[in-house]
């Protein structure tokens, strides 16, 4: 890829809107930009209000001088805040770029990705933090953008990079005991000990695995469960939560004898709520199954603690007379929408933390991790035969396999890629970026 140009683009989202990001790189951006301003110096950094002029416009504009390395690409780079019309925008390029290519400067239009792949070759990001920005551009939900922040704020080389000086060091040794063959008191490395700590190393690279979403990281529809005594009052909720008089409620212990599940939307999400028959020990094993596998439960009864794991319910309000906030009368509009809001809530919460923990992770990235994992087990398999407290009986076999996890390891974060990986990458980017 060309990096000796200076690059420009609208950097701004496609569409109107109030003000447009023109954004130019290179060593050549001051020079290209300053002939249509009236800012006096783009040489050191600073933000200006003046004009800048191109053609026929003569236009108000925020200019904006960074000068490299201390910038995104870790080049001069020169932004532009215009007036937001597309057309214009576009324009704007056009005019800057063919008036710097006029007075002979190198400078032309950056392709997708572009300013993300030059600050990932002067160093400013490491491979795996400039796809977390595509995954921050792409991220559609809340959840999205927080798995793809962990990733920008560097997450996925934290947890690889225990794993990769672990595969460094045991290669080291097998190519170690490769290099004193001959010397047959010398083990460096035990199939034993190897086979344990490429195991080792393959469970962590699953777990990475499993941290990884990108995608869309909801889970289903959250099941949220009633549990609590007999007659507390757990049928009476269902309905009045549900809006409607749909499971049988009876003033006897023991009316409901299987769970029973319907949809409603609470405060904006959709939930499955489920009652279940009364926390009896002849009926105790339906209330538990319908438990397993729930988002959230709520200890429905009057009095009394609820378990830890469960969201206490105190029912009969308007009986116990109970002043607190978890107190519920279900006959009280009132009261049923306030337990539908801590329902929501609580499910909100929870969301939130499991994308919290969550970690964006592209194709290429997942990809490259899954074949580490298959190295991996193929060494394994390979070492596993040997007897345990022996030196390997095919290490160069072993060597090439661990080398080339390494590489795969390596090459999600950028450390050692070749060059189609890096196509791959900034393919993804969308011009401006
Ligand atoms: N006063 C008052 N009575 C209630 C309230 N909630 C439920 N009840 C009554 O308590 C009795 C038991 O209600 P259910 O909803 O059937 O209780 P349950 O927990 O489903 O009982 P099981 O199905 O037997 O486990 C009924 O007579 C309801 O009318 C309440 O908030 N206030
Ligand atoms: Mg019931």
């Amino acid at each position: 890829m060309d990096i000796e140009s200076t690059i420009a683009a609208v950097s701004s989202p496609p569409g109107a809107s109030e003000c447009g990001l023109l954004r130019f790189s290179g060593c050549d951006a001051v020079s290209v930009v300053s002939p249509h301003t009236a800012c006096a110096d783009l040489t050191t950094r600073g933000v200006t209000e003046t004009r800048v002029a191109v053609g026929d416009f003569d236009l108000p504009a925020t200019v904006l001088a960074m000068p490299g390395p201390h910038s995104y690409t870790g080049e001069d780079v020169v932004e532009l805040l215009v007036p937001g019309n597309p057309l214009l925008l576009e324009y704007l390029v056009d005019g800057l770029v063919g008036s710097g290519t006029s007075r002979g400067l190198p400078v032309r239009r950056a392709t997708a990705g572009e300013f993300t792949y030059r600050a990932w070759y002067n160093g400013r990001v490491s491979l795996d933090r400039a796809e977390s920005v595509a995954a921050i551009i792409a991220a559609e939900s809340d959840s999205e953008l927080q798995a793809a922040r962990h990733a920008f704020a560097g997450d996925t080389g934290r947890l690889l990079t225990p794993l990769t000086s672990e595969l460094t060091q045991v290669l080291a040794l097998v190519e170690a005991g490769i290099d004193f063959a001959d010397q047959e008191d010398v083990v460096a490395i035990t199939a034993g000990t190897l086979t344990s700590r490429v195991r080792a190393i393959g469970s962590s690279l699953r777990d990475f695995l499993a941290s990884g979403g990108g995608a869309e990281l909801e889970r289903g529809v959250p099941r949220v469960v009633l549990r609590g005594p007999a007659n507390a009052g757990k049928s009476t909720l269902f309905n009045a939560l549900l809006g409607r008089e749909r499971v049988v409620v009876h003033g006897q212990a023991g009316t409901t004898r299987d769970a029973i599940e319907e949809h409603v939307v609470m405060d904006g999400i959709d939930v499955l709520l489920v009652d279940t028959p009364g926390d009896e020990v002849q009926v105790a094993a339906a209330a538990a199954s319908a438990e397993s596998g729930s988002d959230l439960v709520l200890w429905c009864a009057p009095t009394g603690d609820a378990p830890a794991h469960a969201m206490p319910v105190r029912t009969k309000r308007d009986l116990t007379g109970d002043p607190g906030p978890e107190s519920v009368c279900a006959f009280t509009a009132e009261d049923v929408a306030r337990l539908a809001g801590r329902i929501a809530g609580a499910i909100r919460t929870s969301r939130q933390s499991v994308a919290r923990s969550r970690l964006a992770m592209s194709h290429r990235q997942r990809g490259l991790a899954s074949e580490s994992r298959d190295l991996l087990e193929q060494v394994v398999a390979l070492a596993g035969n040997d007897p345990s407290d022996r030196g390997l009986t095919r290490p160069a076999e072993v060597a090439t396999l661990l080398r080339c996890a390494l590489d795969a390891l390596g090459a999600i974060t950028g450390e050692v890629p070749p060059d189609d990986v890096l196509g791959l990458v900034f393919a993804e980017f969308c011009i401006g970026k």
